[in-house]
């Protein structure tokens, strides 16, 4: 069957005939593309056709898809057993990994998703503080738990509105959106609330309003109300992990947060997650604390092999040297194509994450992002397409490079780009 068939049927059994909403391809029209088989820095759809992927699962696969050594983990570890629900080795390895290599981890939970992982890590803050009120920022995502679907209410000082239908009013009080990178507005919050904030949540570097990175100050800002005020400092780091660097933000930027949620990565493309941070505060989870936490698929055994093997990968010398390099290859050789074809674009790039824009300079903040020209976008997307280049299907979101692309995957790249910013002009 072709993708549209694929998906005729699939909307017959599944609400927009997606596990996921972005997708369906709605922010961008079309059809989204069924894929089959993928490896290294390539996938292969329904139709036969190859693409150069540049979502790698939304951040997962840093190593490439389907690295030898992850795969020949996996299928060891399935043959051993595919779940026990009862503690095995392998989450002790995986656990020393990370907290070896993420500076402000002495505890970690491992869950099943990015979502369970801020979700623990608000009621962990909220029981660790006996404080309600969390903080966040406009454009900045952190999976779908009620207290995080919330946007900006009609000004700093209201407390937040439910961004999603089912989530009660008076939960979505508890939440405060501010605007990232505005460091004015978070000193003047904390001085009016800061002894009732039970801890503030933030993407050190915002990878789901498209790539924004923090302004000079901005975390600094955060970790110092933070501690001034008793609130803690959460990073979520759940894309950034591994991405922006081997120890994530945290340790790109020096700055140490309360808690930290990770996942994607750490799973290799298998669904681990996890919160971690101070001793203090994580022991205050069960079954040693009052604060409840638990999952049944928690720390899998197969899962747990995957991340394991990727970290392997990705800690390896010059990985990280390596694959940025590429990385800044690409969004340069983007923006030298969008200025030979007259086309008003940016981009930048930190780490193996990057960010095109259809603006003339990168954006510094949500209201900025708002100005890009989504419409041109589209068109680009669907180009790229056209000429076998997979990119995110939104214009609100990040790329991610992965170790499996090279000199030949950029250069078809920026030829497909040439090809397709012709097409973007008017
Ligand atoms: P999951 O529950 O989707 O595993 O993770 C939620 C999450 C938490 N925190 C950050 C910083 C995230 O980026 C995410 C999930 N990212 C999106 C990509 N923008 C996942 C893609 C999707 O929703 O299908």
């Amino acid at each position: 069957m072709n993708n549209a068939a694929l998906f005729e049927r699939a909307q017959r059994l599944m609400p927009g005939g997606v596990n996921s909403p972005v997708r369906a391809f709605r922010a961008v029209g079309g059809t989204p593309l069924f894929f089959e088989r993928a490896c290294g820095a390539h996938l292969w759809d329904a139709e036969g056709r190859r693409y150069i992927d540049y979502v790698g699962s939304w951040g997962p696969m840093l190593a490439g898809h389907t690295h030898p050594a992850v795969v020949e983990a996996v299928q060891a570890a399935a043959a051993r057993a595919l779940s026990f629900g009862a503690p095995t080795e392998a989450e002790s390895e995986l656990a020393e990994a990370l907290v070896r290599l993420v500076p402000s981890l002495e505890r970690v939970r491992l869950v099943s998703s990015g979502t369970e992982a801020t979700m623990t890590a608000i009621r962990l803050a909220r029981g660790f503080t006996g404080r309600s009120l969390i903080v966040k920022f406009e454009g900045c995502y952190h999976g779908h738990a009620d207290a995080l679907l919330v946007k900006a209410g009609s000004g700093a000082l209201t407390f937040g509105n439910p961004s999603s239908a089912g989530v009660p009013p008076e939960t979505a009080a508890h939440t405060v959106v501010l605007d990232y990178n505005d460091i004015s507005q978070i000193d003047s919050f904390f001085e009016r609330q800061g002894k009732q904030i039970a801890a503030v949540i933030v993407e050190p570097v915002a990878g789901n309003m498209n790539l924004v990175l923090p302004a000079p100050g901005f975390l600094e800002a955060l970790r110092s109300q933070c501690s001034q005020h008793g609130a803690l400092l959460i990073f979520d780091e759940v894309m950034t992990g591994f991405r922006v660097a081997l120890g994530g933000a945290q340790a790109r930027f020096g700055i140490r947060p309360d808690l930290t949620t990770l996942g994607k990565v750490i799973g290799g493309g298998l669904p681990v997650a996890a919160v971690g941070g101070r001793r203090d505060i994580m022991e205050k989870l069960a079954p040693l604390g009052p604060v409840y936490q638990a999952g049944t698929l928690s720390g899998n055994p197969v899962a747990v092999a995957a991340g394991i093997a990727t970290l392997k990968l990705v800690e390896q010398p010059d990985f990280q040297k390596q694959i940025e390099a590429t990385t800044r290859a690409l969004v340069e050789g983007l923006a030298a194509e969008a200025k030979k074809a007259g086309v008003a674009f940016s981009s930048q790039s930190i780490g193996s994450m990057f960010g095109i824009y259809f603006r003339a300079a990168p954006p510094t903040s949500f209201a900025e992002v708002m100005q890009c020209d989504r419409e041109r976008f589209n068109r680009f997307f669907h180009a790229m397409l056209e000429n076998g280049v997979y990119l995110a299907p939104s214009a609100y979101e990040a790329g991610f490079v992965s170790a499996a692309h090279g000199e030949a995957e950029i250069e078809a790249t920026l030829a497909a780009a040439r090809a397709s910013f012709a097409r973007c002009r008017h």
